[in-house]
């Protein structure tokens, strides 16, 4: 075929792809039920999915060099966004995963959190150490009173105590970037803990007695969390510098529940009247394999080490195609965004193929948090609480 000839197969091709595209991104969504249990709405359709990455980033629109119009680097999910209020958008710091394994992140923006997000031009350039990232994950941002707007996130390289020919272990610990811009990312140093493995890092908003508060989620390998696996806080004197100290786990895995196996917070904690609000994922195994759900717990205005509520059970567990994806079973949330009108939008992927969104409110979810029986432990507990609560509605005159 000769490529400098008008090709009417590739201009029919990359007109269709591009209405494809447009009809996707401008879909509008709504919630999927208006009855719903109270406590959250889910909306429909997914917000960000790999079919959201660019055109201009999948496909080489030369003719010459691609007369048939093939993807030439394909994306496989894009999932475990961070999100925030952007100037008049809602963001997501998405990551995004090619067809090679790679992660990378990019921001999607939308003009009202549920529907219309489009990639920004480009991917994040997230500048490296002295020893490259394998792969990067799960940005948690915060805005943080001291100005910056910090990202942590999960730097993977490869474990070099791996005996030979064993090529999948891996090492995870906490990468840490600063940006004012969203677009300029300074890379500060990685953290510096004493304790094994570290993923789900999260900054926590405002200073601490004159330090960053740090919640930590250390583990003893890479996919065993060993004795730890429980959420941890630790203060750091300066970002710059960033050596945990005094790291203590404030909230631990638990015998028989939700967060059996491993407990890792989600996005930074939104602030309340009442306390400080915490979005987490519990993980279980079982005989399907790992079981992934979100709960939320709250802890003191002013100790934030002090656990104050956890309602028992999860939050939200995945439900009909969210149950299927690369890793199945698996709802993840490292997003939400407390917005003016008191809404809460938590964005939630699930089974590391693509981001939801599910829409609560601040007041909603402070009531959730305290007023849910909390976990009994056994069987028995169960049934009390809802024989109390059945005896109280017989009150009801
Ligand atoms: O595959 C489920 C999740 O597994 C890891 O999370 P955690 O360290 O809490 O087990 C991460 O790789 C996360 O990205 C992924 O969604």
């Amino acid at each position: 075929m000769n490529t400098t000839t008008p090709n009417t197969a590739f201009e029919k091709r990359k007109t269709e792809i591009q209405k494809e595209f447009q009809q996707l991104i401008e879909k509008k969504n709504e919630p999927q039920s208006v009855v719903g249990n109270g406590i959250f709405n889910r909306y429909k359709n997914p917000v960000l999915t790999r079919n959201h990455a660019p055109i201009e980033w999948r496909y080489d629109l030369n003719q010459a060099t691609n007369p048939f119009l093939m993807e030439r680097i394909s994306i496989n999910a894009a999932f475990n966004a961070g999100a925030m209020k952007w100037k008049n958008g809602y963001v997501l710091v998405a990551r995004v995963e090619g067809v090679d394994r790679k992660s990378f992140f990019a921001i999607a923006e939308s003009p009202n959190g549920v529907d219309n997000f489009q990639f920004w031009e480009k991917p994040c350039v997230i500048p490296q150490t002295e020893e490259p990232d394998t792969n990067v994950y799960d940005m948690r941002l915060t805005n943080h009173e001291d100005g910056w707007i910090y990202g942590i996130f999960c730097t993977e390289r490869k474990d070099p105590k791996a005996p030979k020919g064993n090529t999948s272990s891996a090492i995870a610990n906490a990468g840490i970037v600063r940006t004012k811009d969203l677009i300029n990312w300074e890379r500060l140093p990685d953290l510096i803990s004493n304790t094994g493995q570290q993923r789900n890092v999260v900054l926590h908003p405002e200073f601490v007695k004159g330090k960053y508060a740090l919640y930590t989620r250390p583990q003893d390998g890479f996919i065993d969390v060993g004795s730890g696996g429980g959420i941890g806080l630790g203060y750091i004197d300066d970002m710059k510098n960033p050596v945990v100290i005094d790291e203590q786990i404030i909230f631990g895995k638990q015998y028989h529940t939700i967060y059996e196996l491993k407990n890792g917070l989600g996005p930074a904690p939104i602030k309340t009247k009442k306390g400080w609000l915490h979005l987490a994922h519990g993980v279980r195994n079982t005989a399907a394999g790992l079981r992934y759900t979100l709960y939320i717990f709250m802890t003191d205005l002013n100790d934030i080490s002090k656990v104050t509520h956890v309602p028992a059970g999860h939050f939200m567990a995945p439900e009909g195609s969210e149950r299927v994806g690369d890793v199945s079973n698996v709802l993840f949330s490292n997003g939400w965004i407390a917005d003016e009108n008191d809404a809460v939008l938590i964005y939630y992927a699930s089974s590391d193929t693509r981001m939801h969104v599910a829409v609560s409110s601040v007041e909603k979810l402070v009531d959730y948090v305290m007023n849910t029986p909390q976990d009994t432990f056994i069987s028995a507990g169960s049934v009390n609480n809802i024989i109390a609560q059945v005896n109280k509605n017989k009150e009801i005159k």
